[in-house]
């Protein structure tokens, strides 16, 4: 297998408007950012992904990009971003910067000259339908609640918007169009930064006809996704963008993709086909979905769905594409408080999440703040909340369907984005030291518990754990070019694996449950005297072939 530095790295990903205030207006900002890269050095990360920090009237906290080569003035100028890029590179870590090319900004220039006439040489730059027999041009439903098709009064015609209806989706078939974003990419790849993280990139070709999505219960709007996902010209722009582009640059890039199965993973990402390097893929976070409903339909997490999905990306991908790995990110709860135990076993199920993601092949992802085992937040208002998906939600259900407004908060508690998205812990003062002034969104109150300051003062907390996990895919090539197998698929409560790489192999055993299960290999598997790479209890009973697991417990057995 080839080997890449992109392979060996592990990434941080940085959403600014929460992770450190510089200046006091309550706003996260890349002087902020500045002020903490000794800490990811500390860490021990490759790489940061920077969630979009470009012009933008925040619809959706800056996915709505109304200027793709300027700053956000709420997070600073162009010099600030560039001394920032000048001092990550001196610590050797490099910036992987967030492209939101599916749609742009209502407010971007090229909408309001695509909105002026039918015939403005832009025109063609969005997508535009007369309505169909007085209605939307078709019954797709936006990602965030409504219909994905908004009226304009200018030319009496609707555009397309997939996400919020101030982010219109940029149309693909156009050359023009697609020519500006590779210009607008070189730009910011001769600023020198290492790559881009693709926002929804394979929902950038739609079916042609924008057929009607199949709509058995009769809803006033369906999703639409398979005439928008992996769409017909997908790998014919992605293979363009990397012959324009990406080919011209040692750089990295990763392609965010709801509704892309293994199979499709490798042909995003076979290095012969020249497209993408990596995918993040989403089948792991819909496994606590009821199937066919939205996100916030939730119903526990079965272990062994997880195993088998997990197991599925790991073999199919070995050797023919390359996987992420993720448990988190700004979209999705915090991990530990969705399959681990942020109650009783907080730095426990937090190190063994950690340890079973990260001794998997791919590379790794770390969202700001799981290093220190951030939970989810329980706001008691709505207003409270800022997310745009949650708030939209919350109006259809709870103000316009009459739900249970008990029953809709607790799937926010469960499933909302602004879990993610509360202010970093840095320290036990008020709001957890990210800023002097007053948040945009509240700090989750357990800050005075959970924070960067404790954890770095204590020396079994889950920073430094991370901090191991990482150091150590630096010592073993094993963690990153290995082979992997499942093991035990039918248990319950343990998950666990094997790796092996030039006669090495690593068995991963992870309990996903506050009890003690046995564990037992199947004979004949692995024999020899491991020593354990790396546990989350210093004591061990039993052997790596027989044992009765602690709650939570991760062990990693290294056969050499
Ligand atoms: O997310 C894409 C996406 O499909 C998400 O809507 C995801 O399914 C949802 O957030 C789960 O709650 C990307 C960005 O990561 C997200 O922050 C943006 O809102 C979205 O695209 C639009 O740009
Ligand atoms: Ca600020």
């Amino acid at each position: 297998m080839e080997k890449t530095w992109w392979k060996e790295a592990v990434v941080y990903q940085i959403y600014p408007r929460s992770f450190m205030d510089s200046n006091g207006d309550g706003i996260g900002d890349i002087q902020g950012i500045i002020s903490k890269l000794d800490y990811l050095k500390e860490l021990g990360v490759d790489v940061v992904w920077l969630s979009p920090v470009y012009q933008s009237p925040n619809d959706d906290n800056g996915y709505d990009i109304s200027d793709y080569r300027n700053i956000m003035d709420e997070f600073g100028t162009m010099s600030d971003w560039e001394e920032m890029l000048e001092e990550m590179h001196a610590r050797g870590i490099r910036l992987v910067m967030d492209l939101v090319v599916n749609h742009s900004s209502d407010e971007h220039a090229w909408f309001a000259e695509s909105r002026s006439s039918k015939d403005h040489p832009y025109r063609d730059y969005y997508i535009w339908r007369p309505s169909k027999e007085g209605r939307e041009p078709n019954n797709w439903e936006s990602v965030f609640s409504g219909s994905a098709w908004q009226f304009d009064e200018a030319t009496d015609e609707y555009y397309l918007h997939l996400f919020t209806k101030k982010q219109p989706d940029l149309n693909w078939e156009n050359e023009k169009l697609r020519r500006e974003i590779y210009d607008m990419m070189t730009f910011w790849l001769d600023k020198g930064i290492d790559g881009f993280r693709m926002d929804v990139i394979n929902f950038i070709s739609k079916h042609e006809s924008l057929p009607d999505a199949p709509n058995p219960e009769n809803k006033p709007f369906a999703p639409g996704g398979e005439y928008f996902m992996n769409g017909p010209r997908i790998h014919e722009y992605l293979q363009e963008m990397n012959r324009e582009v990406l080919s011209k640059y040692d750089v990295m890039t990763v392609g965010e993709m709801p509704g892309v199965s293994p199979d499709e993973g490798i042909l995003y990402t076979d290095r012969e086909r020249n497209e993408l390097n990596m995918v993040f893929q989403f089948e792991h976070m819909d496994l606590d979905t009821q199937p066919g409903k939205s996100k916030w339909d939730v119903k526990p997490l079965d272990l062994r769905d997880l195993k088998r999905s997990l197991a599925r990306w790991q073999v199919g991908m070995h050797g023919k594409g390359w996987n992420s790995l993720y448990w988190n990110n700004h979209d999705q709860p915090r991990i530990v408080s969705r399959w681990g135990d942020d109650q009783n076993y907080r730095v426990e199920s937090a190190k063994m999440l950690a340890a079973c993601l990260h001794m998997m092949q791919g590379t790794p992802y770390i969202y700001q703040g799981e290093e220190i085992g951030m939970t989810n937040v329980r706001f008691e208002a709505i207003q409270q909340y800022k997310d745009v998906e949650t708030l939209n939600m919350y109006k259809e259900r709870v103000i316009e369907n009459k739900q249970d407004t008990a029953a809709v908060m607790n799937s926010i508690y469960i499933k909302g984005r602004d879990n993610a998205r509360t202010p970093v812990q840095w320290d036990d003062r008020e709001n957890g030291g990210f800023t002097d002034g007053t948040p945009w969104i509240e700090a989750n109150p357990n800050y005075s518990r959970i924070n960067v300051k404790e954890a770095l003062d204590d020396q079994d907390s889950i920073f430094y754990f991370y901090q191991k996990l990482i150091k150590l895919r630096k010592e073993h090539e094993i963690i990153v070019y290995g082979s992997f197998q499942l093991i035990l698929e039918e248990d319950p409560e343990i998950f666990a694996y094997i790796r092996e790489y030039n006669g090495e192999k690593l068995l991963v055993m992870a309990n996903f449950s506050g009890n003690n299960p046995d564990f037992r290999l199947p004979d004949g598997l692995l024999e020899g005297n491991p020593e354990i790479l790396v546990s989350n209890y210093s004591d061990h009973s039993g052997t790596f072939s027989e044992c009765k697991m602690r709650p939570w417990e991760a062990r990693v057995y290294r056969f050499s």
